[in-house]
């Protein structure tokens, strides 16, 4: 998969990926990320992204040409499944969501900033816009490092089996069961005496057991959200 994230800050991103499951799928060439400074497709001497919204108000709103630009160069050398706006009024990121990006070859991430972007950029340009949940961020830059973690440790070769994205919480409509590790005795907390069984059966059975009951009482609308 190719991934193509336009933003004023390209440095946010230095963090999220250098580490972790972002950075070994990288490694693996599982992924490749690029990340385009927006200012460098600017045309004025002030490389200026954003100007005053046409008929007043209080903030600055991004313009359409450079982010036109930047696309358009993009997809003289890409086909692309989804041109992607990071927005807190978009279509909520969940995991079927992910799932399906996953499957895409090539996409590209718009991070806003300011008051928003001009309109036009999200009519003309962009294919789906996504939020990360029910908050304001400062600007789309968290929120496409996010959806981008959420989607690479989803591709192919990325987990190891045991740390398979099939046994995620929410991949099942289940949230993940308990786990303990050692010591078995902490300061008087113990392990469930099941989990040293040795009973492999049993230990499936409960931990089944344990994750719909951890569904039940945190999620209780989560099968609602597919
Ligand atoms: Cl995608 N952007 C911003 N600015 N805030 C958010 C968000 C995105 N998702 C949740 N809050």
């Amino acid at each position: 998969m190719r991934i193509d994230i336009i933003t004023i800050f390209p440095q946010m991103f230095e963090g999220p990926f250098s580490h972790s499951i972002v950075k070994r799928a990288v490694d693996k060439k599982r992924v490749e990320i690029f990340l385009h400074d927006l200012r460098d497709h600017t045309t004025d001497k002030h490389r200026s992204v954003d100007d005053y919204a046409y008929g007043g108000g209080a903030g600055m709103v991004m313009m359409i040409e450079p982010v036109d630009r930047c696309i358009s160069i993009l997809k003289a050398k890409h086909n692309y499944d989804d041109v992607i706006y990071l927005s807190p009024d978009g279509n909520l990121l969940n995991q079927p969501m992910a799932n399906r990006l996953s499957l895409s070859k090539n996409l590209i991430l718009l991070c806003g900033h300011y008051k928003g972007i001009d309109e036009r950029i999200r009519k003309q340009l962009i294919t789906k816009e996504v939020s990360i949940g029910n908050y304001v961020l400062s600007g789309g830059e968290l929120a496409a490092a996010v959806l981008t973690d959420c989607i690479v440790r989803l591709l192919p070769g990325v987990l190891s089996d045991e740390t398979s994205a099939l046994s995620d919480s929410f991949q099942n409509n289940l949230v993940s069961p308990p786990v303990y590790t050692r010591p078995r005795n902490y300061k008087g907390y113990e392990v469930p005496e099941i989990l040293l069984s040795g009973n492999d059966k049993k230990i499936d059975e409960w931990r089944h057991e344990q994750a719909v009951k951890r569904t039940e009482e945190r999620r209780p609308g989560m099968l609602k959200d597919q």
